[in-house]
């Protein structure tokens, strides 16, 4: 009769687990699909309606990857509003301009990039920057759950404009000469105010009355200790400047630019980019075999320029200098995502993670990995990308876990950015300590990944 009881209790008791946890999936579900649809605007999805009102590169790939799980017709949408204004020469602009928006409400907007407008480029004004090209992995994404005849046919479609886009990344990018992309401004690798540029930005003068000649639109609604300081906004503004005076010319970059850097979250990407393009190909009728040799090329490249054997894991790269940054930041974990990258090279990216430096959670409970170095003396908990947690860069972590076997720290990963999710709401970045949401609320890429970790 007791054992009875027992038995009958402790159903009771795992059946209301069961039911609280898929009422808390569900409302996190339905949190990340109202993030999602409160933020399209005018014909696409913007990364927060309260700091960024334009279109975003990567920030465009990741909502994709998020909306394939309930509305893929928006996310081929989005892709293709986003290669709208991809450039004659392939690049694919970091921001897509809104013309219904007013100048006034971002900065740098279309009047200071003077970006050409070819005739081919109906799209509108947009930066001449790039981003992580993460969208050949979207496109891949949106088609695998989705695999109709019409998500075919936006694959192929997609397709020209996303080889365009390697083309010139591992074209007139490669400054290095040695097959990786370089990054010619922070803004590019996505990781605005890493330390991993600390070391190239002390070669770029600051310009006190860049900041008298042009204001800086995020400080009127985000917080001036959460958002890189005015030092870096002069640099950033020299930088883009002196791209932009060049006419976005790319030539002599490694010896005029004033930033060049090889970043190993970008390079990943982009070797990401070419599998994902395989793939493609390979359902499209095409040839896989030329993108599977560049990516092979790629994870080469990155082993012999951006590996560092005392600390077994990535750094940046100077072009200009041919120096590593010394710096312990979080896109030197990510090239974990590479399938090819040999096993002996493993170990030492997930002792780094594991490490006090990053801490990812190697048992239940504990919060996603930081931006940078725990153990830093200039390890920032509010400021952007110099601490706080950001949940795509923990998404591409949990999938290098993944490609790599690691299922078990994959588990570990997804369920302390679910919980963070589940707890705080969709933020765009949170603090590393106390988990609390920072920066901008209702953040589009948290919220798409959110679906995607729920769907896995
Ligand atoms: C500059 C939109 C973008 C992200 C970047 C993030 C931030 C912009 C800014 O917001 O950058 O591009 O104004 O700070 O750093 O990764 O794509 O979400």
């Amino acid at each position: 009769m007791t054992t009875d009881l027992l038995t009958v209790s402790s159903d009771v008791a795992s059946a209301s687990a069961v039911a609280s946890a898929t009422s808390s999936d569900e409302r996190l579900r339905r949190l990340a699909v109202a993030t999602l649809d409160g933020n399209w605007a005018r014909g696409h999805t913007v990364p927060s309606r309260q700091l960024y009102p334009h279109q975003w590169s990567w920030d465009a790939a990741f909502i994709a990857i998020g909306l394939a799980h309930y509305d893929p017709a928006r996310a081929w949408h989005d892709l293709r509003s986003l290669f709208g204004g991809q450039w004659a020469d392939g690049r694919v602009p970091h921001i897509v301009f809104d013309d219904g928006v007013d100048e006034a409400d971002y900065f740098p907007g279309p009047a200071f990039w003077r970006a050409p407008s070819p005739p081919a480029m109906p799209g509108g004004a947009t930066t001449g920057l790039v981003q992580p090209p993460v969208h050949a992995v979207a496109a891949w994404e949106v088609y695998s759950r989705n695999p109709s005849e019409e998500s075919l046919d936006q694959l192929r479609r997609l397709y020209p404009p996303l080889v365009k886009q390697q083309e010139y990344l591992l074209g007139r990018r490669d400054a290095g000469g040695a097959g990786l992309p370089s990054i010619v401004h922070p803004w590019e690798s996505g990781l605005d105010n890493s330390p991993s540029w600390d070391a190239p930005l002390t070669e770029v003068p600051v310009e006190e009355d860049l900041l008298r000649r042009y204001v800086r639109q995020d400080l009127r609604k985000a917080h001036a200790d959460h958002r890189p300081t005015n030092v870096d906004y002069c640099r950033y503004i020299h930088i883009a400047e002196t791209y932009r005076d060049t006419g976005y010319a790319d030539a002599n970059l490694a010896d005029e630019h004033p930033f060049v850097v090889e970043c190993p979250n970008f390079a990943a990407l982009t070797g990401a980019a070419e599998r994902a393009l395989a793939e493609i190909a390979r359902v499209i009728g095409g040839d896989p075999a030329p993108h599977l040799a560049r990516a092979e090329r790629i994870t080469a490249a990155i082993l012999d320029r951006l590996y560092d054997p005392i600390n077994g894991t990535f750094h940046a790269l100077n072009v200009r200098t041919g120096k590593l940054s010394p710096v312990h930041c979080v896109n030197g974990l990510i090239p974990l995502i590479l399938p090819d990258l040999p096993e002996e090279h493993v170990p030492g990216i997930l002792a780094e993670a594991a490490s006090p430096r990053f801490g990812l959670p190697t048992a239940a409970g504990g919060l996603p990995v930081p931006s940078y170095d725990r153990t830093a003396p200039d390890f920032d908990p509010v400021r952007y990308w110099r601490g706080p947690i950001w949940i795509n860069i923990n998404w591409m972590l949990w999938r290098g876990l993944r490609t790599h076997g690691r299922h078990e720290l994959a588990a570990h990963l997804r369920a302390s950015m679910l919980n963070l999710i589940k707890r705080e709401g969709c933020f765009e970045y949170y603090h590393p300590d106390t988990g609390a949401g920072v920066g901008a609320p209702a953040f589009s890429w948290t919220a798409a990944l959110a679906l995607d970790l729920l769907a896995a």
